[in-house]
C-alpha cells in the first residue's frame, strides 16, 4: 500500500505520540449493550396525563379529552420536536407529474406518479407507486365492497416508505427505478449506491400486495431516499435546503433542527396530500406503516399529521416504540453516533442520561390517540427491545382511556405470534428483525376491526 505524504506524516506523528504517551493508545471504553432483564434499571416515566410545563410533566392534570387535544398534546409534541426528532416541516404545494396507469400483478391497477414537492421544476420530487386491488377481488362480507359501475368504492389504503427503491419491493417490470443514491445491500445486490434493474423484487417479501388487496386495501409506497438519502451526508441532497434549512455549516444548525426522520415524515404527509385527491382512495382511511427506522418515521408522521387514520410501527425500537429509559438493546448514545442524521442534534445530548429526557417513547405513541395504533415486535430482534416496545404501548394507554377507549387492554406480555389489544394492537412475531406477510396480515386484521368499513366522505 502506498501512502500520500500528508497521510504518512500523520501516521508518523501518531506513532511518535503513541510511543511518548503511556495511555495514548487507550480507546474510549466500548459501549456494552444490555440484554438481561435482571439488569434493567428501575425507571419512572413522565406522566402523560400531566400537562408538561417547562421541561417535564409537572403541570396540571389532564382531565378531559378537550384538555388533551387543546393543551397537553401540543406541549408533548413540542417536546418531541425540541428534544428528539426536530421540528415538523411545513406543507408545500404538491404537483403530480408523469402519471402512469397500467395493469399491475394479479388483476390490480398500478398508478405511478412523480410528486413535485414545492414550487418550480427544481423542487424535490418523490416517485409514488400505488396498487389498487382488482374490482372483482375477494368476496368476504366484512370487506369493503368492490367497485360498482363508474363510482369506485373509496378504498382504505396502506402507505409505507421503503429503504431501497420502489422496484426492490415489487417484481412488476414497469416499476420505475430511482436515479439518486440508494444503499448498498446484499439483498438488492447494489454495490455502488446506484439502483439497478436486477434488484427488482428482491425485497418483495416486505410488501405482500396481493394479501392486502385480498383484504380490500389499496397499498402505496415510495423510496425514503427521494427526500433524504440515508447517510450522514444525506442532508445536502435532501429536501431540507428547498425548505429553507441550511446545510453544511454546523453553526447554522439549531438543537431542534429536523433530520432525516422529520424529512421522511414530511414526505409521507405530502404523499397523503396527493392520495386524498384520488377518487379511488378514501381520505379518511389512509394508514401509515413503517419498519425499523421507517417505523420511527411512521410514528412521527402520524404524530405530526392527524389525517393518518391509523399508525403502524413495526420493530421501530430505539427512537421509535421502545422506551429509552429501559437500558436494553440499542441506546441513545449508539443510535445518535451511528445515525447522526436521523434526529435533532439535541437528542444526542441525552446519551447516557435518558432518565433526564422530558419525554419517553410512550409520548410519541400517545400522539396517535385516539386513532388506532399498532405496534409490532419480533422475538429475535432484541436490539429493538420488544418488551420495551410493549411497555411503551402499555404506558401510552391512559390517553386512549381518557377518550373512553381501551388501549392495549392488558399489561401482560402476550404469547408469541398472538395479536392482542383494543385501540392499540400489539404482536411479537417469531423470527428476526424484518417486516413480513405475517406482520402485514396482523395489520390488516387490526385495521379491518378498528376502522369504519365504509368510506367516510
Ligand atoms: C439499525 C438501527 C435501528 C433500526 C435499524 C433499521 O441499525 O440501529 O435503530 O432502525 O437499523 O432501520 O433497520
Amino acid at each position: 500500500m502506498r501512502f500520500h505524504a500528508p497521510v504518512a506524516i500523520a501516521l508518523l506523528s501518531l506513532h511518535l505520540a503513541t510511543a511518548m504517551t503511556p495511555d495514548a493508545s487507550a480507546q474510549p471504553p466500548k459501549e456494552e449493550f444490555n440484554y438481561d432483564e435482571a439488569k434493567v434499571r428501575a425507571y419512572i416515566l413522565p406522566d402523560l396525563l400531566m400537562i408538561p410545563e417547562g421541561g417535564g410533566s409537572d403541570g396540571e392534570a389532564v382531565s378531559t379529552p378537550e384538555v388533551w387535544r387543546t393543551i397537553a398534546r401540543a406541549r408533548w409534541l413540542g417536546l418531541l420536536e425540541s428534544t428528539e426528532y426536530g421540528r415538523l416541516l411545513p406543507a408545500v404545494p404538491v404537483t403530480a407529474e408523469d402519471i402512469e396507469r397500467g395493469p399491475g400483478p394479479d388483476g390490480s391497477t398500478r398508478i405511478q406518479a412523480r410528486l413535485r414537492l414545492g414550487h418550480g421544476p427544481d423542487a424535490p420530487a418523490t416517485e409514488v407507486l400505488l396498487y389498487l386491488p382488482s374490482p372483482s377481488r375477494g368476496d368476504t362480507p366484512e370487506l369493503p365492497s368492490p367497485s360498482r359501475g363508474d363510482t369506485p368504492e373509496r378504498l382504505p389504503t396502506f402507505l409505507h416508505l421503503n429503504f431501497s427503491g420502489n422496484h426492490a419491493e415489487s417484481s412488476d417490470p414497469a416499476v420505475r427505478i430511482p436515479s439518486g443514491w440508494v444503499p448498498n445491500g446484499k439483498d438488492t445486490g447494489v454495490e455502488d449506491n446506484h439502483a439497478q434493474a436486477s434488484s427488482r423484487g428482491t425485497l418483495a417479501s416486505r410488501w405482500p400486495v396481493k394479501l392486502l388487496h385480498d383484504r380490500g386495501y389499496a397499498t402505496a409506497t415510495a423510496y425514503c431516499g427521494d427526500v433524504f438519502p440515508d447517510h450522514a451526508e444525506g442532508r445536502k441532497a435532501s429536501a431540507l435546503p428547498s425548505l429553507g434549512f441550511a446545510v453544511g455549516d454546523a453553526r447554522m444548525v439549531s438543537g431542534d433542527e429536523p433530520g432525516a426522520i422529520s424529512t421522511w415524515a414530511w414526505q409521507l404527509s405530502r404523499i397523503l396530500d396527493w392520495l386524498v385527491t384520488l377518487p379511488e382512495i378514501d381520505p379518511t382511511r389512509v394508514i401509515v406503516v413503517g419498519h425499523s427506522r421507517l417505523g420511527k418515521t411512521a410514528l412521527w408522521a402520524g404524530a405530526g399529521d392527524e389525517r393518518f387514520a391509523m399508525v403502524v410501527s413495526n420493530e421501530s425500537g430505539c427512537g421509535g416504540a421502545a422506551l429509552e429509559r429501559r437500558n436494553y438493546g440499542e441506546t441513545v448514545n449508539r443510535i445518535t453516533t451511528s445515525f447522526p442524521h436521523w434526529f435533532a442534534p439535541t437528542f444526542a445530548t441525552y446519551a447516557g442520561r435518558e432518565t433526564e429526557l422530558p419525554i419517553d417513547q410512550h409520548v410519541v405513541l400517545a400522539m396517535t390517540a385516539p386513532r388506532p395504533l399498532y405496534v409490532s415486535s419480533a422475538v429475535e430482534d432484541r436490539w429493538a427491545d420488544p418488551r420495551g416496545e410493549f411497555l411503551a404501548a402499555v404506558a401510552a394507554g391512559p390517553v386512549w382511556e381518557l377518550f373512553g377507549k381501551v388501549g392495549l387492554g392488558t399489561d401482560t406480555y402476550p404469547a408469541v405470534d398472538t395479536a392482542i389489544g383494543g385501540s392499540i394492537g400489539y404482536h411479537v412475531r417469531s423470527g428476526p428483525h424484518d417486516i413480513t406477510a405475517v406482520d402485514w396480515g396482523h395489520f390488516a386484521d387490526f385495521a379491518t376491526r378498528v376502522l369504519p368499513t365504509k368510506a367516510g366522505r
